[in-house]
């Protein structure tokens, strides 16, 4: 039976060394709660770094028989491997370029080597545990190296990749030295998530820029399968928030917390120590309300929770000091013997603790300057079993594509955060109690079980989808099947498609002229079978490359035709009317001056905008607009436009490859037809020819073709496998 393996970086426990031993804590995270639903059954797993530094041989093995019981495997860190991966490439260059704080990216080649080597590392780990069928769900940045990795030994495993922190757009991902390394990492993966769909089509932008893999409605074309991308906002475990919340330990906490405070209105604030929180910001904010508003001196406290994290990275500890300044001018400002305006503790709390601040608190204020998603938010709404509180929540979290009902705010805009905190601060019970029932419906109802849930789900869907094409691959037993079949027949006739079936694309169409490799292969295959090269090009250049060949030729599209018996004269087979070229023409070259590197291609019954040379993005942007400015043309003159690799064509409905190719079948008594083509054009030779005709696509696309090829390499062997 297959099994599911977890693996990030940490494992979900922590050790503490006590009397020469440890004790194992299991975490409480979310994420640990929603994944436990899964690594706790059956023969699954979870993978990860144990949290300590142990290098003695006797304890790892000891704490590897502990975490076996606890159904985790470790991977053993070295001091060296958590300053230059961890703390180094994860969160010195990772961390800060995908929260846009460039200022702080190390391009450091050292670190870079550390990540490569611990990723291996991670690898290697799971190579021990793994089966070829598993399912091998990786989280987070510090691991985007690992899919790839595993798709290389373990070419049919199911692996899922989900990023809990933003994916920047490509501007900033570029910057990285190892930014093509890292993408082909992550698209080992068959499932990619991220919270957001932001985060979902940057990443996808960059994949096209940076490592040439298109995509459509989030699934990427990748050379021999395809990747899915989508957004999976996490959620949080609901129940556990509201009832803890609801407990006597907790509501003892908060009479007791509140006895404490006084009455007045209070403000919580919970981060881990993060440049990203944007917490100096938040905090003059507050000391702008206290200067505007002296009214609520002594009316309104701040409790600030700052969980330590990353001190040993220097932007931490210069953070961590700015902060102890802020509170300490605030404080040093405002304060009076009964009243503080900022409760300021540096340290985490028991999660009854936690519930409490959360329960008596009147108002959340998240503000980070950018989070991939932000759980505080969620788990404070949870919390809220009076349903009284507002949250005031940053822009910039992931949070807040949901939570439409908090006061929105950007977090760079001091101003706008005064006054949200200002709003919330008299927002009316009744406003609060809408907008916070509101949100809970949501997060109740997408909880962290349900996020995984849809997570798998997908994962699966991914699986069966690829399992579809794979099903129709020209594996093999195919090839010799078609062999076989070619070799019996008396009259085989091949119907072969050019560009992107016999040869690659060039970014100049007029350079993809016919390889040795190819002519050769054309020629064996002439004196076996009839060969017809059925292209969308034009006469001319098929003339020039193919003119001493004794196949046949079909141009543009069936228009014309040479046959083998008579290689020196082209038939025109559908007349050609070309009265609406001149009205298309000006659409076309007013979008071939505002596209640089755009160029119009003429044949006699078409015109070609072609884009493969433009700016990757702007491309797909003008051949979006000139595609609904030609299909409303189109229709007033009977028209038909239609989208190619990196070219747009419009031309006569009724002038095709696959009324041509029948036009030379027929009277013919052929008893093998093989047809193989990489693109729409070629839809309508598989879909004319017979049913007992072999039909191929080349590429994964969905097809009315029998079968799916790789690419035009393969195409290649196959025929080379027909000659022998
Ligand atoms: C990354 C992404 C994304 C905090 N203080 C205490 C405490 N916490 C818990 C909270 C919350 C968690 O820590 C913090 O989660 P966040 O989501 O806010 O932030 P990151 O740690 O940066 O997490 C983030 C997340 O991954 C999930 O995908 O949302 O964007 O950066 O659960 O409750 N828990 C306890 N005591 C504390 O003092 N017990």
């Amino acid at each position: 039976m297959s099994k599911t393996i977890i693996v990030s970086n940490r494992l979900p426990i922590s050790l503490r060394p006590k009397n020469g031993h440890y004790e194992y804590t299991p975490s409480a995270g979310g994420l640990a709660t929603g994944l436990g639903s899964i690594y706790k059954e059956g023969e699954n797993i979870w993978i990860g770094w144990p949290g300590n530094v142990v290098d003695e041989p006797e304890k790892r093995a000891e704490i590897f028989l502990d975490l076996h019981k606890h159904k985790m495997v470790p991977v053993f860190l070295s001091q060296k491997d958590i300053e230059e991966f961890y703390e180094g490439f994860s969160n010195e260059t990772l961390w800060p370029a995908f929260h846009y704080f460039t200022q702080y990216i190390a391009y450091n080649p050292e670190h870079w080597e550390a990540y490569l080597r611990v990723n291996e590392l991670f690898c290697e780990t799971i190579l021990k545990k793994a089966q070829p069928d598993d399912t091998i769900w990786i989280h987070d940045y510090q691991l985007m190296l690992l899919p790839k990795m595993l798709r290389d030994a373990l070419p049919d495993a199911t692996i899922g990749f989900f990023q809990h922190i933003p994916f920047p757009s490509y501007e900033i991902i570029r910057m990285i030295p190892w930014r093509k390394e890292i993408l082909e990492g992550v698209c080992g993966a068959d499932l990619v998530g991220f919270h957001t769909y932001d985060d979902m089509r940057h990443f996808l932008s960059a994949v096209s820029r940076i490592i040439g893999l298109s995509s459509e409605s989030g699934t990427i074309q990748a050379e021999n399968r395809i990747i899915n991308v989508d957004s999976f906002p996490m959620g949080i475990d609901y129940g556990k928030f509201e009832d803890q919340a609801k407990s006597s330990k907790t509501q003892s906490l908060v009479k007791e917390y509140r006895r404490q405070v006084g009455d007045q209105q209070l403000i919580i604030t919970i981060d881990r120590l993060d440049y990203s929180k944007g917490i100096p910001q938040r905090l003059q904010a507050f000391h702008d309300l206290l200067t505007e508003h002296p009214d609520l001196h002594g009316k309104v406290s701040m409790i600030m929770i700052v969980v330590p994290s990353r001190d040993m990275v220097q932007s931490y500890k210069e953070l961590k000091e700015e902060i102890d300044l802020l509170v300490g001018r605030i404080n040093s400002s405002f304060s009076t013997l009964n009243w503080v305006p900022v409760h300021y503790f540096y340290r985490g709390f028991p999660f009854e603790e936690l519930s409490a601040f959360y329960s008596m608190s009147d108002i959340a204020l998240v503000t980070p300057l950018r989070d991939g998603m932000n759980l505080v938010c969620k788990e404070f709404v949870a919390s809220k079993i009076d349903q009284r509180g507002v949250l005031i929540l940053s822009e910039m979290a992931g949070a807040a594509k949901e939570l439409r009902e908090a006061i929105l705010v950007n977090p760079n805009d001091k101003r706008a955060v005064v006054d949200a905190i200002y709003q919330a601060l008299t927002m009316e019970p009744s406003e609060q109690k809408v907008r916070i029932r509101s949100m809970q419906e949501s997060l109740q109802k997408y909880d962290v079980f349900q996020w995984v849930k849809v997570f798998m789900d997908r994962l699966r869907h991914v699986k069966a989808k690829q399992a579809e094409f794979t099903s129709k691959n020209v594996d093999q037993k195919v090839i010799e099947e078609i062999s076989e079949a070619f070799r019996s027949a008396h009259e085989p006739v091949l119907f072969l498609d050019y560009d992107g079936t016999l040869t690659g694309f060039t970014s100049n169409p007029q350079n993809a002229v016919p390889d040795q490799e190819l002519k050769d292969l054309v020629r064996d295959l002439s004196r076996m079978a009839q060969v017809v090269i059925i292209s969308g090009r034009d006469k001319d250049t098929l003339e020039k490359w193919f003119h001493d060949f004794p196949i046949d030729l079909i141009a543009e599209h069936g228009v014309w035709m040479r046959r083998k018996e008579n290689q020196d004269s082209w038939e025109l087979y559908a007349e050609v009317d070309d009265h609406w070229k001149q009205d298309i023409r000006n659409v076309m070259e007013y979008y071939v001056l505002r596209t640089p590197g755009a160029f119009i291609e003429e044949k006699h019954h078409s015109l070609v905008w072609h884009y493969r040379k433009v700016e990757s993005g702007l491309g797909d942007l003008r051949m979006r607009e000139l595609f609904s400015h030609l299909k409303y043309m189109a229709s007033g003159y009977n028209l038909q436009v239609l989208e190619g690799n990196m070219v747009l064509e419009i031309k006569r409905p009724d002038i095709n490859k696959g009324r041509a190719a029948l036009t030379l079948l027929k009277g013919l008594e052929n008893d093998f037809i093989l047809a193989i083509g990489d693109d729409w054009t070629d839809e309508d030779t598989f879909k004319a020819l017979p049913k007992e005709a072999y039909t191929i696509r080349v590429g994964y696309s969905y097809t009315q073709a029998t079968y799916n090829i790789k690419s035009f390499r393969q195409v290649r062997q196959l025929l080379a496998a027909l000659t022998k």
